[in-house]
């Protein structure tokens, strides 16, 4: 047996209930065998598979906190520390009723690679808690972010760990997580990232992941010719990575048809109003059934459903596993030319390889996605030297970046025979670095 299908297998074995874990663990793999298979013999004697799958630390904890009845509540607190071969540990910390151990693990591990792709000095970490922050009150939601940062800030600081948002995570959630560990700690300092401006945070950090998805989508299809202005695209979600990418896309010349949430979805003939959407989700904290009494031309429909629209570009931007099979088929038999992924694993294997068969370019979320932490090693920058950059400044080293991550992942896939295969590409592209630097620092 190959030693990438026995360590496939391992993980398997090992991990047996953490199937998101398995299944990003098997994409990166599969992607790396070219490279794997050139190098077996050293590879396999240093366990460097072996390690790369392990965690470096996982942590584990019991977060009670009071509700506005006077009721203790218990949630789980994870922090995984994945790898720190190239920097300190990196990555958000996501609060959803249905986030395990499995999920933070599969993160941490995509993020080891994302981040390596930026060409920042960051590792990968990720984190947060089954806690749902959806209806709950800002008083709840401080008790809950106080709770776990008095256990968290145990384990992270400025050049060991630096967490930063995810699902559920954003402005007001870090607030309260920076005020409770600089209470614990005494310290100021850059310990997290998406921090308000008023406080160490940076300009474009909250635009970044949204932003650097449409840089990177342009970029892709003018390697490949196209010119994105004028194309239409459907978006998922409806958060922050969505807000930002369908502004972007307007501002490219993109008329983004569809957003959605977890109970529904809008279309919207004329156009996303993102006024309208930043009002109902960043403002009221609503549902999107309220789009409507925005734009009475729109539709909003019950489940799932931004798949099967006509469109030229399909930008997942919700969760992981939210576009199967059967939505890969909707949007290649509506001529749908790429699909970039703003969300963590937002494909399925199956539809994933459905729409590289069809020759739809496919840029995975680890590069496509990448903007998000990229902006927040360079807020970090700002805070190790005091100073804060400009929004135009900050957003043309995002552009730069996203950029050269395109590149680095096209000139990967045609290194190793696999044209266009941006999948291959951008998962050997984020190794390189990483598997140079655990050979030279030895057995850690
Ligand atoms: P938000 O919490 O701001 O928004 C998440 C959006 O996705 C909401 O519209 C939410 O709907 C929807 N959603 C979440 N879970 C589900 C689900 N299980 N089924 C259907 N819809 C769901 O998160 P972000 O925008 O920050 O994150 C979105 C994705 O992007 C995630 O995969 C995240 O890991 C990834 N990402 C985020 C980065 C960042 O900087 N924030 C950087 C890189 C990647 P509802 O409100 O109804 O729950
Ligand atoms: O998935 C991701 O890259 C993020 N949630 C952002 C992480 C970060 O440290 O900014």
């Amino acid at each position: 047996m190959s030693y990438v299908d026995e360590i496939i297998e391992a993980v398997v074995a090992k991990n047996p209930s953490e199937p998101e874990f398995h299944q990003a663990v098997k994409e990166v793999l599969n992607s790396l065998r070219p490279v794997v298979d050139a190098n077996e013999e050293k590879f396999r004697r240093e366990a460097l598979l072996e390690r790369l799958v392990e965690p470096e630390r996982q942590i584990k904890f019991r977060v009670p906190w009071v509700d506005d009845k006077g009721q203790v509540q218990v949630n789980t607190g994870y922090r995984v520390q994945f790898n720190s071969a190239i920097g300190p540990y990196k990555g958000g910390l996501r609060l959803h009723p249905s986030v395990n151990l499995g999920i933070i693990k599969f993160l941490g591990f995509e993020q080891i690679f994302k981040n390596s792709l930026t060409g920042l000095p960051i590792g990968g970490g990720k984190g947060g808690s089954d806690f749902d922050p959806k209806g709950k009150s800002d008083r709840e939601v401080m008790a809950f972010c106080q709770s776990f940062m008095t256990e968290l800030c145990k384990y992270i600081g400025e050049n060991t760990d630096v967490p930063a948002g995810d699902i559920g995570t954003g402005a007001r959630e870090i607030g309260y997580l920076y005020g409770q560990y600089k209470r614990l700690t005494g310290l100021y300092e850059g310990v997290l990232t998406g921090k308000g401006l008023s406080y160490g945070g940076s300009l474009a950090r909250t635009e970044a992941t949204g932003y650097g998805l449409l840089y990177l989508t342009k970029e892709m299809l003018k390697m490949n010719g196209i010119d994105i202005a004028g194309k239409t695209a459907a978006v998922s979600g409806s958060g922050n990575v969505a807000i930002y990418a369908i502004q972007k896309a307007q501002q490219l010349g993109v008329k983004v048809l569809t957003c959605s949430d977890s109970t529904g979805w809008v279309y919207d003939p004329d156009g996303i109003d993102v006024a309208a959407l930043k009002e109902i989700k960043e403002v009221k904290r609503a549902r999107l059934t309220e789009y409507k009494n925005y734009r009475p031309n729109s539709e909003y429909h019950e489940g799932r459903g931004v798949w099967t629209v006509k469109v030229d570009l399909a930008l997942p931007c919700a969760t992981q596993n939210e576009l199967h099979l059967e939505d890969a088929k909707a949007l290649a038999a509506n001529g749908c030319i790429a699909v970039a992924e703003g969300a963590n694993m937002p494909t399925t294997l199956e539809a994933t390889e459905y729409l590289q068969e069809q020759g739809i370019l496919f840029a995975p979320g680890k590069a496509a996605n990448a903007g998000g932490v990229a902006t927040s090693a360079l807020e970090m920058s700002q805070n190790s030297e005091r100073l804060s950059w400009t929004f135009e400044e900050v957003d043309a080293k995002l552009q730069g970046i996203m950029i050269n991550i395109c590149h680095n992942m096209a000139d990967a896939a045609e290194r190793y025979g696999f044209a266009k295969n941006y999948v291959v590409g951008a998962n050997i592209a984020g190794f390189e670095k990483v598997v140079d630097a655990m050979l030279a620092q030895g057995v850690v």
